[in-house]
């Protein structure tokens, strides 16, 4: 058969199939083909007398079951892929047909019970020249079943079964103009093929990528997300207990000189994760002796305390700040002259402890500065 007798039956089954109203479902099937060839039209020698007739054609093609179908009529599907690894490899004589990696253009179509036929084509718009730069125009193979029994949707099926058909037809085909050829022929096998991910090779453990193998690429990707946590973790509260000798407050006061206290005791942290908030439910912490301090003015108030809270304003805090690992609060006293009346508090959550440090100043001139450094831990059987 000649190349422009096998343009016109690739033309006519594709008017036939335009026509024919054109559908789909989910996963890559890759399809291993063995053919035969027919006959060969090579009249420019392009084929260089490899090819014969007899000569077995092997290779395979790929298209995804998920493609949408681009035929709204229910007798026919049409399934357009334009993306690796999709389209076909044939290999024969020395020479590769192949779908062109870099431009893919690979349709499926399906007829079904167009009355009252079923129909099964493939065609590869888009392939790789030969070695020679001769143009490659077409890989295409045709099902039919003049019976309309080979297929009862039109959803892209996986490996057809060549028994239901009646019509086998396999054309490669070169340039309609100039150097010309065709190599005719019909599949004889065809039986699905293995690929990464298929049911007997399944991606494995910590193959994130999904090319079945887990190496460096995936471990990337871990890193790249490393610590992100979604999980809903709501309301902790947790009981906190002071290390004493780890827990103190330094003032630091112009004329007085600097003094140190120590803390002990507890406090009960809330922490409400999905709202990013916080507050100090209950403070219950002492320092090892009185302190003095200035927390208004004008007037200036003078204050005599030992309590944690009151000196800090835990219990007042408002939560600025919250996330995983840090919390932030502020106490505003709105004083304008001494915004470093302000106490400001921090909370890192480490494992099982908290580290807080805070300051807050005198609302006096010539007044202290009181740097809290605590470290407290959580108390077994807190809620
Ligand atoms: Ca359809
Ligand atoms: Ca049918
Ligand atoms: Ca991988």
């Amino acid at each position: 058969m000649k190349a422009k007798e096998i343009m016109a039956i690739i033309v006519v089954v594709m008017c036939c199939l335009f026509f024919w109203p054109m559908t789909a479902n989910a996963k890559l099937v890759i399809t291993e083909i063995e053919a035969v060839v027919d006959s060969v039209d090579d009249d420019h020698g392009v084929l260089e007398g490899k090819i014969k007739t007899g000569d077995i054609i092997n290779g395979w093609y790929s298209y995804d079951t998920s493609t949408p179908d681009s035929n709204p009529s229910i007798s026919g599907g049409r399934y357009l892929h334009y993306t690796p690894p999709y389209g076909i490899f044939l290999s024969v004589g020395g020479f590769n047909f192949e779908t062109d990696p870099a431009n893919v253009d690979f349709l499926v179509e399906i007829t079904n019970d167009y009355p009252p036929n079923d129909g099964y084509f493939l065609l590869s718009y888009s392939n790789i020249p030969l070695p020679s730069g001769v143009l490659v125009d077409y890989i295409f193979w045709y099902l039919y079943d003049p019976m309309g029994s080979a297929l009862s949707t039109d959803a892209l099926p996986t490996t057809p079964v060549l028994d239901e058909w009646q019509f086998n037809h396999l054309l490669i085909t070169g340039p309609s103009l100039g150097k010309s050829f065709g190599i005719e022929g019909h599949v004889i096998s065809a039986i699905p093929g293995a690929f990464c991910g298929d049911p007997n090779h399944p991606y494995p453990v910590g193959d994130l990528n999904q090319d079945c193998r887990v190496d460096l690429l995936d471990l990337a990707i871990l890193a790249s997300h490393w610590l992100e946590n979604n999980s809903p973790r709501g309301l902790v509260t947790t009981t906190y207990e002071f290390l004493a000798d780890k827990s103190s407050i330094i003032a630091y006061c112009g004329r007085g000189g600097i003094s140190t206290y120590s803390i002990q005791g507890t406090f009960l942290l809330t922490v409400n994760f999905d709202e990013c908030k916080a507050h100090f439910e209950e403070v219950d912490a002492i320092l090892s002796k009185e302190i003095r301090f200035v927390d208004d003015y004008p007037p200036a108030k003078e204050i005599s305390t030992e309590s944690l809270d009151v000196l800090f304003h835990m219990t007042e805090l408002i939560s600025t700040n919250v996330n995983d690992t840090s919390l932030s609060f502020v106490f505003y006293k709105n004083i304008p002259t001494f915004p470093g009346a302000d106490v400001n508090l921090r909370v890192v959550l480490q494992n099982n402890s908290a580290l807080i440090t805070g300051t807050f100043s005198d609302a006096v001139y010539d007044g202290c500065w009181y740097d809290l450094n605590a470290v407290a831990v959580a108390v077994p059987d807190s809620p």
